[in-house]
């Protein structure tokens, strides 16, 4: 993909935000996304203090035992479920709320109802909040998979449903808003920003039915003793409908900053817009039918459905490979237009020193890694080398681990500025952070790729094991690389969030909107303002409702069998504690 010189001017003019002239709306709406942001990295905050702990029991290192921490965690497994709540569940979910209201607002130039904006968040923080005290205390050391028939307070199950339904209120908020937009703008293209947030908005309300399925309608009157049992297979199910969708809930947001904001960013323009148009549909379209890859090793489900699922999901990282090529080729014209040369010279000339390009760009270029170890787990015939080992984790660490936090991490440098009108107190500083988090990960990445093809199981106290069950394995270097990685991993944290807060806690000074506006790529390939003057792509991609509606006659065809089976054996157990 060589794009060999930078053609003629600008004829397509960089998009601007609309203008909003009601000041005192524009600050509310900005503080709604800040307390959402915040939140989001509260929550980071707290779990990525965990995470080292972590990586040091795959090094081999025991501090769970160590006094400072005994006090203050009861036991490994509450210290991971605790990491993974609020690592991959409470900061993606409160940063995307944040994140995917604010843009498509701003995009479409509608006014929202700020009063319901703010109800949403409170009732998402009242549900974190009642699902902390449980966490906290020991009630619900479930890790974030929380799988029956281990039992856990009703509270936790009762918060996770407030936190998830809230979301639910987001999405119905900005597809309302587009449909506003719609009727107020027919015969006119929906902005990409908006579109893609749409979309993925909408690819989560199917998404999310899983999940609310199971907690509302199994684990809250199993956890309150108004039944007797619970059938773990039909809850695991659920949770899998939701479960690997949600990975393109944590992902899609990047996806949209990547396409929208990085060629920006980067000096250069984003390369099709109805290409990255057909991208979100193929989201839209096909990230819920393939859970089951989750559960090849799960009993009373047909291989047939699992064998369908693998085909499916193979599909779903089409999209992932076209957005591969489009922001590569957006990242070559910059790196072109700033005088890049070569075949891969050009790499050289990106403005890696600038954290916010290359907070990104290294996201991605884990992403490379973990997409490819994505279609390893999903390749029936290696689930059962890597499956519950911790080349999982490995897994998540370079795909919701980095691209996801790494990309959110880069975007809140110019977004605080943005919406605060504070500044970011050092670059050097933020610079390093990134760069810490990328190699820290990396590092750590490859300790618990490589002792997962050992055999070593994940979700283990392997630091704490009486018989030392692996000394016989060439382990010694994935275990120290591990080690090593949770330490490089606690520096660029303190890095990171002592750059965030000092920002947080500093005076205002600049008026966001002009210090740093939304930073709109212009495009090589634009769709054009009219869907009469539009190329069939972007005609063909506009009516998302139409397309979501598509999307659940797939997802029923696809778990509807599986499920109605499922429901008629259900078998029901009673809970376990055993923590
Ligand atoms: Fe996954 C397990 C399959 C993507 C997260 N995944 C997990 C779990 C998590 C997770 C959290 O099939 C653990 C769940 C648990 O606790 O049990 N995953 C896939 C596949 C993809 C994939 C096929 N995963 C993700 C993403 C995640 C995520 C995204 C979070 C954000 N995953 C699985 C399977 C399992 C699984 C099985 C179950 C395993 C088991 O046995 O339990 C695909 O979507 C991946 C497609 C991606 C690509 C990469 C494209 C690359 C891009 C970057 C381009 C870079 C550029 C940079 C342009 C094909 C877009 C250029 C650089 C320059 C310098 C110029
Ligand atoms: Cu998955």
């Amino acid at each position: 993909m060589t794009i060999s010189s930078r053609p003629a001017p600008l004829v397509h003019p960089i998009r601007e935000a609309p203008a909003v002239g009601d000041v005192a709306y524009l600050a509310s709406l900005k503080k709604v996304t800040q307390f959402y942001i915040v939140t989001a990295f509260l929550a980071l905050f707290i779990g990525v203090l965990i995470g080292p702990l972590q990586a040091l029991n795959y090094g081999g290192i025991n501090v769970y035992e160590w006094p400072v921490i005994r006090n203050l965690l009861g036991s490994y497994y509450q210290g991971l479920s605790l990491h993974g709540v609020l690592n991959a569940l409470v900061f993606t979910q409160f940063f995307i709320s944040g994140w995917m209201l604010y843009l498509p607002v701003r995009d479409l130039g509608m006014r929202i109802n700020l009063r319901f904006a703010w109800f949403t968040y409170a009732l998402m923080t009242l549900g974190l909040l009642l699902a902390a005290v449980p966490l906290l205390t020991n009630g619900a050391t479930l890790l974030y998979t929380f799988y029956p028939p281990m039992q856990g307070d009703a509270l936790f199950y009762i918060g996770a449903a407030l936190m998830v339904g809230s979301s639910l209120l987001v999405v119905g908020q900005v597809v309302h808003t587009w449909l506003r937009w719609k009727r107020a703008n027919p015969g006119k293209v929906t902005p990409l920003v908006a579109f893609m947030s749409v979309a993925t908005w909408m690819m989560w309300a199917l998404a999310a039915l899983g999940i609310v399925v199971e907690v509302v309608a199994l684990l809250i009157p199993w956890s309150l003793g108004l039944v007797g049992g619970v059938d773990p297979l039909v809850s695991k199910t659920l949770f899998w409908w939701t479960g690997h969708a949600i990975v393109y809930f944590w992902v899609l947001p990047a996806y949209i900053s990547w396409y929208a904001f990085l060629p920006r960013q980067a000096g250069g323009r984003l390369a099709s817009e109805p290409l990255t148009r057909l991208v979100f549909v193929m989201f839209l379209l096909s990230s819920v039918p393939v859970g089951l890859h989750h559960q090849y090793a799960d009993p009373n489900i047909p291989n047939l459905w699992k064998n369908i699922h693998m085909f499916l999901t193979f599909l779903i990282a089409v999209p992932s490979l076209l957005t591969a090529f489009s922001v590569g080729a957006a990242l070559e014209d910059a790196a072109r237009a700033r005088g890049g040369r070569g075949l891969f010279g050009w790499v050289a000339q990106l403005p890696w020193g600038n954290a916010v390009f290359s907070a990104q760009v290294l996201a991605m270029v884990s992403f490379i890694a973990g997409g490819a170890g994505g279609v390893v787990n999903a390749s029936s015939s290696f689930s059962g080398v890597v499956h519950n080992t911790t080349w999982i984790p490995g897994h998540f660490h370079i795909t919701v681990g980095t691209a996801t936090t790494l990309t959110f991490m880069g975007v809140s440098l110019w977004l605080i500025p943005h919406l605060t009108g504070k500044r970011l107190p050092s670059l050097r500083l933020a610079s390093w952070s990134v760069w810490t988090w990328f190699f820290g990960m990396m590092v750590f990445a490859l300790g618990m790729h490589w002792q997962g093809l050992y055999g070593v199981p994940r979700r283990s106290q392997v630091s704490a094991a009486a018989v030392d069950a692996f000394g016989n394995l060439p382990l010694a270097l994935p275990t120290l690389l591990t080690a090593v990685s949770g330490v490089i991993l606690l520096v660029s944290a303190v890095l990171y969030f002592s750059v965030l807060f000092r920002m947080l806690l500093s005076p205002r000074v600049d008026d966001g909107e002009q210090a740093a506006p939304l930073p709109y790529s212009e495009a090589i390939s634009p769709a054009g303002e009219s869907l009469a003057t539009a190329s069939p792509l972007v005609r063909a991609t506009e009516p998302l409702l139409a397309l979501w509606a598509a999307a659940l006659v797939l997802v029923v065809l696809m778990y509807g069998p599986v499920m109605a089976r499922l429901f008629a054996e259900m078998q029901l157990v009673p809970g376990w504690r055993l923590y």
